[in-house]
């Protein structure tokens, strides 16, 4: 199932045609910039291109009044005076004779891909669109947005297709705030907006854009706002949102479609956002959200004014969205302080409303957080000195990394018996182990080294992970005879030798992991159901769960909150991931977690699973291809002592992983925000 790519050239034929500082940015290049990269690099050519079309009436009054779309119908006929009149009612917004044509084809682009996707013709796709959406409101244009193209979707999709609960993941570096006015009382969907605030001196300036705007009556919870309170937001600020806010409160949100404002504008470069998170970040976001509502993702651009930055970070999407391995972030820093006062804000502003958060710890906020400031009209947007203007642009950033397709996607190892599974590539064959190897063996599988079988199990192992680094093959899977061994061996000495970092994940019950390592080559993770083996080093965290591996809200807590951040901070250039016997984790989860490590390493995971667990290779296999994994059902609250385990033990290692930190506080007579002063990065 394929990737949908809607465009229409004709949504560049409207332009600004007066002298407007504030909306100058907002040109038809931004659309062929990123349509042209897009074929370029041959991506659009593996979308399935499917037509624009023009919304109708009915379809925009799902979100509009009648007296707005009247209004708008009238400016292809206007003068330029009365053009600009008309927009002087509006913030930030221009119009052209020819923008109402484009913003019906604008909001119809999003709603042919919503239909292409509900009705299984695609699994998901991007429209790139002008004019953009989220700014505009029931009955306003706003920020160079008419009609809100996301948010008629949301509405087409629930009415249409009896779609429950919609996610909106609006990543633009503005608040969409017409997109949460349209669903504040709507419990059905579920907005998330992260976005430049600065305390409001950031247009569009509003109260209600800020953590404590949760949502009313019924929709209470369901409006995450979290806002950034400075410029130069990195990488490991963005996905330490995604961890410890989004992720975990949409997967207990259970989507049925995931809708994103697509704006690009928060990425590096962008004279509006002036962040500084690379554009191979939006590779990551997707990837993150592609494996929820069962991977229907359907994502419509807003933003983005760098050409350079929208272009790169429009291709990174669309590569993600079809499927290829992600690129390594390399070198993520800590979350920096304004940055985790801001996600400690969220956090604590929906404490009452999700269950995830229900054990989180809950120091008192950062003061300046907790008093809205007064604005001084005249203060309101102060003038720009050409040099500020140009700081944005000013900034260079490496482009990045080719990401290419191994020829092999997925291979297997399996004992002669088994039959193979399907889209995977037996490896029968493999070069002869070193000796230095098979006495290496031996001290793992002290009975089974002298057996033939063992050893050439192992060396084509071996072989399979030799080819993953060199990139002939992507992942794979084995069935091994003691895998809590081969997990061992493997973490221990193979693996090792082969590559810098490897990123051990073992679920369900086994002992003798915590031997694995003590000098950083291999981190190991390792979710069981039982007590046992003590932490020796910063790179082996046991992770107990008393309801065990079965208990999908807990183990989705550990991978969500602790799993993914280390990864990120750990950057592996390899996965293992070893399934002990009777682990009781459901092929749900199991496969959301493969789904999920397949961020890492380029996508080089190698799944070790006990020989007698064949019922588990089908749904091991389709992960491993990268087919979305089923959704998980109704996530209720984590056994309570599981999630209060859970949250203590994230705690107390944010003094080893800073990516573990979710907050901003600077508490010295508190110890265990120790590993905050220590880590966080000061601006
Ligand atoms: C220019 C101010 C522009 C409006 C921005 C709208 C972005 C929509 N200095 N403000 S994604
Ligand atoms: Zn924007």
């Amino acid at each position: 199932m394929g990737t949908a790519l809607v465009y229409d050239e004709e949504m560049t034929k409207y332009k600004l045609l007066w002298v407007d500082p504030a909306c100058k940015i907002e040109v038809p290049e931004r659309l062929t910039a990123s349509y042209e990269a897009l074929v370029r690099s041959g991506l659009s050519g593996r979308c399935v291109s499917v037509p624009a079309r023009q919304a109708s009436d009915a379809e925009i009054l799902l979100v509009h009044s009648e007296e707005y779309l009247e209004a708008v119908k009238k400016t292809p006929y206007m003068t330029l005076e009365d053009l600009k009149e008309f927009t002087l009612q509006y913030g930030d917004v221009y119009f052209h004779p020819n923008i109402y044509h484009c913003a019906k084809l604008a909001a119809g682009s999003v709603l042919q891909l919503v239909d292409s996707i509900m009705t299984g013709k695609v699994r998901n796709g991007i429209a790139l669109v002008r004019p953009p959406g989220h700014h505009s409101m029931r009955g306003a244009a706003n920020g160079f947005c008419v009609f809100n193209n996301v948010a008629i979707a949301a509405r087409y999709a629930k009415q249409k297709y009896g779609v429950k609960r919609v996610l909106i993941v609006d990543w633009d570096i503005h608040h969409g705030q017409g997109v949460q006015y349209c669903f504040e009382d709507d419990p059905s969907v579920l907005y998330f907006s992260w976005h430049r605030y600065e305390h409001q001196k950031f247009w569009p300036h509003l109260r209600e854009s800020d953590y404590d705007s949760v949502g009313k009556g019924s929709g209470a919870g369901f409006n995450i706002n979290v806002p950034w309170n400075k410029v130069g937001m990195e990488n490991s600020d963005y996905l330490s949102v995604f961890c410890h806010v989004l992720l975990p409160a949409a997967y207990e949100f259970c989507p049925d479609l995931v809708l994103v404002c697509a704006g690009f504008d928060s990425a590096i470069g962008d004279p509006e956002g002036e962040m500084c998170a690379t554009p191979d970040i939006f590779a990551h976001l997707t990837h993150l959200l592609m494996n929820l509502a069962g991977g229907k993702l359907c994502a419509a651009l807003e933003g983005g004014y760098n050409l350079t930055s929208l272009a790169q970070s429009v291709c990174q999407t669309v590569q993600t969205l079809l499927g290829d391995p992600l690129p390594r972030l390399a070198n993520l820093r800590s979350p920096c302080i304004s940055a985790l006062e801001s996600l400690q804000c969220a956090r604590s502003a929906h404490r009452q409303y999700w269950s995830f958060l229900k054990h989180a710890a809950n120091p008192p906020l950062p003061e300046i957080s907790t008093k809205p400031i007064k604005l001084a009209k005249e203060e309101e947007e102060p003038a720009e000195t050409a040099e500020e203007e140009s700081s944005g642009e000013a900034k260079v950033w490496p482009e990045p990394p080719q990401r290419s397709c191994p020829p092999v996607c997925s291979a297997s190892v399996l004992p002669d018996d088994v039959a193979g599974a399907d889209g995977l590539k037996r490896l029968s064959t493999s070069g002869a182990l070193q000796p230095r190897l098979v006495n290496k063996l031996k001290n793992h599988f002290t009975k089974a080294a002298d057996d033939g079988d063992a050893v050439a199990t192992i060396s084509r192992l071996h072989t399979l992970m030799e080819k993953m680094l060199t990139n002939e093959i992507g992942n794979g899977l084995a069935l091994v005879p003691d895998v809590a061994a081969a997990t061992m061996c493997f973490a221990q000495d193979l693996a090792s030798d082969l590559v810098d970092r490897v990123l051990v994940v073992c679920v369900g019950n086994a002992t003798g992991l915590n031997y694995v390592t003590t000098d950083g080559r291999a981190l190991v993770v390792h979710i069981s159901g039982e007590d046992g083996e003590e932490r020796k080093s910063k790179y082996y965290i046991p992770v107990r769960l008393k309801q065990g591996c079965g208990d999908t809200s807990g183990f989705l807590q550990a991978v969500l909150g602790l799993l993914l951040p280390l990864g990120y901070e750990y950057d592996p250039g390899l996965v293992l991931l070893g399934r002990m016997p009777e682990s009781g984790v459901g092929d749900g989860m199991w496969q959301q977690l493969i789904g999920l490590l397949r961020g890492f390493a380029k996508g080089h995971t190698l799944v070790l699973m006990q020989a007698n667990e064949e019922a588990c290779m089908g749904p091991t296999a389709s992960a491993l291809l990268g087919h979305p994994a089923a959704p998980l059902q109704e996530l209720g609250a984590p056994f309570p002592q599981d999630g209060d385990a859970l949250e203590r033990l994230r705690e107390r290692l944010q003094a080893d992983w800073k990516m573990l930190q979710t907050t901003g506080r600077m508490d010295c007579s508190d110890p265990s925000m120790l590993g905050t002063m220590l880590n966080a990065r000061d601006s």
